[in-house]
């Protein structure tokens, strides 16, 4: 596994842009502050939609985890149910506690379920530090002279026993997983093995304080006994750290109806702990308990190192964002970003990757593509036609203002909502439905989500590729232009597709076939998904999900 000694050092939890060094380190000297000068910021949230709350949107849940769409959502970021618990928020800090909860959360599902997402992943919820540490964004961004850094996120547990008060109680996640549940949606608790945070009781507590490594190796040499971030690295090869996590873990999993966890610094814990994790939610919360792991640099290749000994079920792949980033900015050959897609998936039978556009740990897609919508638009296609488990992050997908850390971690965008945190009226709803009609393509087809990739025509910026799922006798045809031309190009139409009932499915036009040959003519900029056979007929077994309310 290639390592990286940036990445090794910045952990999703601790340092949210881990590829940025200097700065990093810099930052990563944190203080902790234990008295901030913190300013309150009361504020009223609104209450739930009687809609949201009594008419559940109906979607067909997922087949299997390879028909997953995950909404990853930081819950502090999202939505504002419980003003009571909204203690030292300030809006105006991107550090800072902005107030959004689980009941919050919970009010809002129908924006998630109308969205077509078959699964949420939530930060953690454990008891977080009480105290901030000081950050610096980026050199020459508008947070480069620092901020308070307070653990809304959710990576700093202080207590892995009890909640942390400004998510909400265990009542409230409960309450939140059976309102999913009851709209056909999973839900992944994002769960923290490797370390505590800054300062955590176990660091000084006397029965805890020997849990805490106290000569941490280098994480270049060593990522299993290193200070990832400079957080208190657990020594999770103790039998009695080991039992208080998975208790703790485990436990709540099982009070609460969890369908999954979403595991964290993957690669900074023993592979033997990971075993014996995979033993006890095997045995405690049953066979299809899902488990998707955060090795950061994860691709098809490096994650089988997880897989092989069936330590987890899938894993993040950190190249898809880069590659279809520099893809439709027309870096690269065409013929060689076919080759790329077909490559990552050969895959371990039965495991899954993961891919994202956006993160908590690096900068939003659309910022990284100049808010060029059009380009945007682009890699949103490539990432719902792909292999593996799309992970939207919240808001990206009404084209929310974030930038690089700290500012990728903004407030969900409501529009004219008065839904706090969010304040932000700009919502591009355009984009949320283009979103929407790839996604319902997606569900629709199940050759999207787990069907052979085969390149059709990689000449010049036009490339073209089917996705052909024998079993389930499905076939699409993805066209996506790149180029500032409009693109034409013909290909023979897959088996069992009818000449006249080939469409494209984005704007439901009837498609050109000529002699069992599609004629594929792209605007430029622009992706087609072009589809035809049954699964067109609107008689699938899959419904397409309802519209959000
Ligand atoms: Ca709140
Ligand atoms: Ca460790």
């Amino acid at each position: 596994m290639e390592k990286n000694k940036d990445e090794e050092r910045l952990p999703s939890d601790a340092t949210p842009c881990r590829g940025c060094s200097v700065w990093l380190a810099a930052s990563l000297a944190l203080l902790l502050t234990a008295t901030g000068s913190i300013t309150s910021c009361a504020t009223t949230p609104s209450a739930p939609t009687p809609a949201a709350a009594a008419m559940p949107v109906a979607i067909s849940p997922q087949r299997d985890w390879s028909d997953a769409i995950i909404y990853f959502v930081l819950i502090d970021r999202f939505a504002d149910g419980d003003g009571a618990n909204n203690e030292r928020v300030d809006r105006s800090n991107p550090g800072a506690w902005h107030g959004g909860d689980l009941p919050g959360l919970r009010a809002q599902l129908d924006e998630i379920a109308g969205l077509g997402a078959t699964a949420i992943w939530i930060n953690p919820v454990v008891k977080q530090i009480d105290a901030p540490v000081w950050a610096q964004g980026p050199p020459g961004s508008e947070w480069a002279r620092g901020f308070e850094h307070w653990p809304f996120h959710g990576y700093w547990a202080d207590d892995f026993e009890r909640l942390e008060p400004h998510f909400g109680a265990e009542a409230g996640l409960k309450a939140l997983i059976d309102a999913a549940h009851a709209r056909g949606i999973k839900v992944l608790l994002d769960v923290v093995y490797n370390h505590v945070g800054y300062g955590a009781r176990y660091v000084s507590a006397a029965p805890t304080r020997h849990w805490i490594r106290t000569r941490p190796g280098d994480c270049a040499v060593d990522p299993i006994t290193c200070q990832v971030g400079g957080l208190p690295d657990l020594r999770t090869e103790l039998p009695e750290v080991r039992e208080h996590l998975f208790r703790a873990h485990l436990g709540l999993a099982r009070r609460v109806g969890l369908d999954g966890f979403r595991l964290d610094t993957v690669k900074h814990v023993e592979h033997d702990f990971w075993r014996a994790h995979r033993a006890r939610t095997r045995a405690e919360l049953g066979a299809e308990f899902f488990l998707l792991g955060e090795v950061w640099g994860g691709s098809n290749e490096v994650l089988d190192e997880w897989f092989a000994p069936d330590e987890m079920d899938a894993g993040f792949d950190f190249s898809f964002k880069g590659s279809c980033q520099a893809f439709v900015e027309g870096k690269g050959r065409t013929v060689a970003f076919a080759a790329y897609l077909a490559k990552r998936q050969r895959l371990r039978a039965g495991y899954h990757l993961a891919h994202y556009l956006s993160s908590h740990d690096e900068p939003m897609a659309l910022y990284e593509l100049g808010n060029d919508v059009a380009k945007f638009k682009l890699c949103v296609a490539l990432q719902m036609t792909s292999f593996g488990i799309p992970v939207i992050y919240y808001g990206e997908e009404v084209g929310r203002r974030g930038a690089a850390w700290p500012s990728n971690r903004s407030d969900m965008p409501w529009g004219e909502r008065a839904q706090p945190p969010g304040r932000d009226v700009r919502r591009d709803e355009a984009l949320r439905d283009y979103y929407r009609r790839l996604i319902a393509a997606r569900r629709a087809h199940p050759a999207l989500a787990r069907g052979a990739f085969r390149a059709l025509a990689t000449d010049g910026d036009l490339l073209v590729f089917a996705r052909e799922d024998g079993a389930a006798k499905d076939a699409v045809i993805v066209a996506i232009n790149r180029g500032a031309r409009d693109a034409t190009v013909s290909v023979p139409l897959p088996a069992g597709w009818e000449a006249g009932a080939v469409r494209e499915a984005l704007s439901g036009a009837r498609a050109d076939v000529r002699e069992r040959m599609l004629s594929v003519s792209v605007p430029a900029r622009t992706a087609h998904v072009y589809v035809g056979g049954a699964a067109t007929s609107g008689t699938s077994a899959w419904p397409t999900f309802a519209s959000s309310m």
